[in-house]
């Protein structure tokens, strides 16, 4: 039996426009279109369309204040004169009060739309139009009913989520991220009985936000693998080996940073350790980001479809209840292929 996708049309919703790099006002490349491509190339598989689920496992995942702010900062963006002032008719943000600016004083809420657009946002490429709010909640629920479908009996559900979620933190978004869904479904999973829950990161990038929620969690493992930050790759400061967890999750992260150019024997190397880390596991998560193909324009890793079936067989060999939750992948032409044959590689290698 395929793997079943989960999708919702509201992830279209999300037009990001433009990512400002560098100063510099770049085209997007998480497009709506990516939801599409995937579904044309994953047309054999069950096809679900995800159910509404209420905000509660979402708000423990998130600061309650973050979502209250995805929530509403576009509509208030549209009240200022941004449009009219400049033509921005996205949420961009101009300052951050990070520790340099904030030096342990408690700042205060800021006035304008413009000031509060930097407190939860961490980045100037992560831009909040009219649709993303919907679309990053429907994200949400794509992993929720896929974690519904898992508890339901099904081996294996993936998430068609989008935009992604890895990037975003406890209490902020960034690289393209919103609302952390893999957290999301790792969380609903520890909710639904699986003691410890293993989330495996095969997207191209270290997945900060992840990595960050579960931090001091012994509960949820988290293991990624990704172009070495220490090579100059977003997300910067975070993805080094030398990151393992604290507290109570000391020894439950793992980096497995790989130089530019890796290709399909340094990566399902890589894969390997992962899957003996997720080994023991009740649950497993999986990142699905194919950003690390060859073909893709946003990460200098050089993966081939047969290493992203082949990463499918070594995790679905596990024989994990698992769910599959989409991340990066920006070639369009590839981006369904490399889904598909992750998903075909899982479920043989769940098969045996
Ligand atoms: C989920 C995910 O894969 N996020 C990727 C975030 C990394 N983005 C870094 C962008 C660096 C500059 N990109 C320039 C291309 C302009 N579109
Ligand atoms: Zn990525």
């Amino acid at each position: 039996m395929p793997i079943p996708v989960v999708w919702s049309p509201e992830t279209r919703r999300h037009e990001p426009m433009r990512e400002v790099w560098v100063g510099v006002p770049t085209e997007g490349t998480e497009l709506p279109e990516r939801v599409d491509r995937i579904l044309a190339a994953t047309a054999g598989h069950e096809r679900v369309e995800a159910t509404a689920h209420d905000d509660e496992v979402l708000r423990r995942v998130h600061a309650p204040a973050f979502v209250d702010h995805l929530s509403t900062i576009h509509a208030a963006w549209m009240q200022g004169p941004y449009v009219e002032l400049v033509g921005q008719d996205r949420v961009v943000p101009y300052v951050f009060p990070t520790p340099a600016m904030t030096q342990g004083m408690p700042p205060t809420r800021a006035a304008a739309t413009h000031g509060r657009a930097g407190q939860f946002g961490y980045d100037t490429m992560t831009l909040v139009g009219a649709g993303t709010w919907e679309a990053a909640r429907a994200a949400v629920d794509c992993a929720l009913s896929a974690v519904d479908l898992v508890g339901a009996g099904a081996a294996a559900a993936y998430a068609l989520c989008r935009p992604p979620g890895h990037h975003a933190t406890r209490d902020g978004y960034g690289g393209s991220c919103y609302l952390n869904n893999a957290a999301v479904a790792a969380e609903a999973l520890r909710d639904a009985g699986h003691a410890t829950v293993a989330v495996v990161d095969l997207d191209a990038h270290h997945g900060n936000g992840t990595q960050a929620i579960f931090w001091e969690r012994a509960d949820v493992r988290y293991g990624s693998l990704h172009v070495d930050p220490g090579a100059g790759w977003f997300p910067h400061f975070f993805g080094h080996a030398h990151e393992t967890g604290a507290g109570p999750g000391e020894g439950a992260t793992r980096n497995l940073p790989l130089a530019e150019g890796a290709g399909d024997g340094p990566w399902l190397e890589a894969v390997r350790g992962l899957t003996a880390y997720a080994a023991g596991a009740d649950a497993l998560v999986v990142s699905l980001g194919v950003d690390a193909a060859a073909e893709d324009p946003e990460s200098p890793l050089q993966v081939t479809a047969d290493g992203y079936a082949a990463a499918g067989r070594l995790l679905g060999s596990l024989g994990l209840p698992a769910v599959v939750v989409q991340e990066g992948g920006y070639h369009l032409d590839t981006i369904g292929g490399l889904v598909a044959a992750y998903l075909d590689g899982h479920e043989q290698g769940r098969a045996g």
